[in-house]
């Protein structure tokens, strides 16, 4: 008796040192953002209730009974004071659930509510939902908008077949969910965001078209569509505001992140593009801005990517991944984004409004060409000569 509860006293001072533990900003960034040394939430970071049996007599081990493997893909909000983010938790049975964790300060110090959050069915219930976006929508909802993934029973044969749809709930406490039907789209749909604002008197969607459940196919990029009725949301006309280009950080397929940040020069966005290599698919982050009289006319699409795995960040589940479907813009100014490496574990790395806004204004663009490439680089050259001349 005494050994078994020695052991759990243990187990609990190992996992609150985690919790506890301090995180720190790397030194010598790209003065974009900066990365932290730790990741803020991984499966370890699961509460223990969720993966032990503490009663003796059916655990004499303490064996975990269910274990986490994954905790990525978070949604967030600035909640009470709190820094709260909606994690994409995945068992070891390979379903992903949501479940709150919330900080003090944004950087660390993470903790999981209580309890998973249990999400309301749609009529045909999912197999497995992941990757919410929070909206805190002007009409005084906070929206979450995911991906319900359901086997195609269309290839009855084939058990990796899959579709993808976007599902909405709504809450007033981030506690209850009240379950919308489904977003109805003649595509599949992953990676949709609802915009924060109402756009000509409608609720405003970023999607993701796509032929299948995992490829873009003709899907060309980031879409937008206007929803007159959000209980019965459904895509009458789409149309593509984001496109994909050949030989950029986004040939494959792209996909909108969070709902983009209003400031007084434009909407930021910040989005997931990805590229096929021999390794397999490598996706990164990228931003970009759109007017404010016109959430869907760029303004600014800086060339490349904006943030990468680095480092541990390529190796998990799937490998060479950065991934956000969440941030938080402070009262301040400053910007937490939080990305997931390698559909493993939750990062932070933290920016300002100013920032990003001169990183997507004054970023070079893609030219396309190894050509318009060196010629930017060389007017840089040139800037730069001038420059220590002068001084
Ligand atoms: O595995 C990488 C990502 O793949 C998907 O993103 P996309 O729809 O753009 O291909 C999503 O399943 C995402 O959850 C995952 O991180």
């Amino acid at each position: 008796m005494g050994e078994f509860k020695n052991k759990i006293t243990a187990l609990r001072k190992h996992h609150e040192e985690l919790l506890n533990r301090k995180n720190e900003p790397l030194a010598w960034g790209n003065g974009i953002y900066e990365k932290y040394k730790n990741p803020i939430i991984t499966a370890e970071h699961t509460p223990l209730e969720w993966r032990y049996d503490f009663n003796e007599q059916d655990n004499p081990y303490l064996m975990q009974r269910i274990m986490m493997n994954a905790t990525l893909n978070a949604g967030a909000i600035k909640w009470q004071g709190k820094y709260v983010v909606v994690v994409r938790v995945e068992g070891a049975d390979r379903k992903s659930f949501f479940a709150v964790a919330e900080s003090p300060n944004g950087v660390d110090n993470f903790r999981f509510w209580p309890e998973p959050i249990t999400m309301p069915d749609d009529v045909v219930p999912a197999t497995n939902i992941y990757d919410m976006r929070l909206t805190a929508h002007e009409d005084g909802w906070i929206y979450g908008v995911f991906c319900a993934e359901r086997h195609d029973d269309t290839c009855p044969g084939d058990l990796s077949a899959a579709t993808a749809t976007a599902a909405i709930a709504r809450t007033r406490d981030l506690k209850t969910w009240e379950r919308l039907p489904d977003l109805k789209s003649k595509s599949q749909q992953r990676n949709v965001v609802l915009h924060p604002e109402f756009v000509n008197g409608k609720y405003a969607f970023y999607t993701r078209p796509q032929d299948g459940f995992i490829d873009a196919g003709s899907g060309g990029g980031i879409g937008w569509a206007l929803v007159d009725d959000i209980t019965h949301a459904e895509i009458v006309d789409e149309k593509i505001i984001n496109a994909r280009h050949y030989h950029t950080i986004m040939e494959v397929k792209n996909g909108e992140g969070p709902h983009p940040i209003k400031t007084p020069q434009g909407w930021l966005h910040l989005a997931h593009g990805v590229r096929g290599c021999a390794s397999g698919l490598r996706y990164v982050l990228y931003m970009y801005m759109t007017a404010l009289d016109d959430p869907t006319r760029v303004i600014a699409q800086p060339g490349g990517y904006f943030l990468v795995p680095e480092g541990d960040e390529y190796i998990g589940d799937v490998m060479n991944v950065a991934f956000s479907n969440g941030w938080i813009a402070d009262e301040d100014g400053r910007v937490f984004i939080y990305y997931a490496s390698s559909d493993t574990r939750l990062h932070v790395a933290t920016s300002t409004i100013d920032r990003l806004v001169d990183y997507c204004m004054n970023t070079p663009q893609d030219g396309l060409t190894t050509t318009a490439s060196v010629e930017t680089i060389k007017r840089l050259i040139e800037k730069n000569r001038s420059t220590n001349k002068e001084s």
